[in-house]
Formats: structure tokens, C-alpha cells, sequence
């Protein structure tokens, strides 16, 4: 029995539409749906078993530093290359979506939030 899918497994799947930003083999990105800079973007790794950076690091490190790559292009094309990468880990931390995801901020950091 499989476990029912996240809101961001249905928009791997396609069942929930998003604007693609970036997608490899293995990366999605996306904004996010309630931003908290001028520029934030949620990047994903399309395979759901992952609940968090810290399964995720330690499962696939490469596909973890393929989310970094992307975030870094992105970064890149959007704004100067600096950027902010915010991962919550833990409900009692901020986190509510739980399928491993990188906040991408960037774009002027006197305009963010801490989310
Ligand atoms: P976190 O709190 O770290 O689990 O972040 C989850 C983020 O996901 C939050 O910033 C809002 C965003 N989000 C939730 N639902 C959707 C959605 O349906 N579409 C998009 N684009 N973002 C979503």
C-alpha cells in the first residue's frame, strides 16, 4: 500500500499544474505559491520517498547537490548568483510539506522574510 501523495508529488505527477523555473532527469522547480522574496522558488527532486535534507543527504548526496546546481543556475539567470537555500526539517521547525524541498531566496535580502 502506498502511502497518499504529497502536494508536491501531485505536481510531479502532474495532477496539480505549476510554472516549471528548471527541471532536469530529476530536479523540478517552481515558485512558490506564497513568496517571501523578491524572488522564491521551491526546488524539488521528483522521486517522493524523501521527507527531508537529512534523509535526502543521506540516500542520494548527488541528488541533493543536483538541487543545489539548479538553485545556483537559477540564481544565476534570475538575480546576481547570490542566493539563500532554506530547508526545513520538521514539522516543530516550519516545515508542512513533507517531500524533501529547497527554498531558493534571492533578489534583495532586506525584501525577505525568515520562513
Ligand atoms: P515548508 O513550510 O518548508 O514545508 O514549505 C512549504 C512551501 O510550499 C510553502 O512555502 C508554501 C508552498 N506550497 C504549498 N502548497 C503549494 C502549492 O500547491 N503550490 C506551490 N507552488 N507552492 C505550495
Amino acid at each position: 500500500m502506498s502511502a497518499e501523495p504529497t502536494i508536491f508529488g501531485k505536481i510531479v505527477s502532474g495532477e496539480i499544474p505549476v510554472e516549471v523555473l528548471a527541471e532536469t532527469e530529476r530536479v523540478l522547480a517552481f515558485p512558490d505559491i506564497a513568496p517571501q522574496a523578491p524572488i522564491h522558488i521551491l526546488i524539488i527532486p521528483k522521486e517522493t520517498q524523501y521527507r527531508d535534507v537529512t534523509e535526502l543527504a543521506a540516500g542520494d548526496p548527488e541528488l541533493l547537490a543536483e538541487m543545489v546546481a539548479v538553485a545556483k543556475q537559477l540564481a544565476t539567470d534570475k538575480a546576481n548568483g547570490d542566493y539563500r537555500l532554506v530547508f526545513n526539517n520538521g514539522a516543530t521547525a516550519g516545515q508542512t510539506v513533507f517531500h524533501v524541498h529547497a527554498h531558493l531566496l534571492s533578489g534583495g535580502l532586506e525584501e525577505q522574510s525568515l520562513i
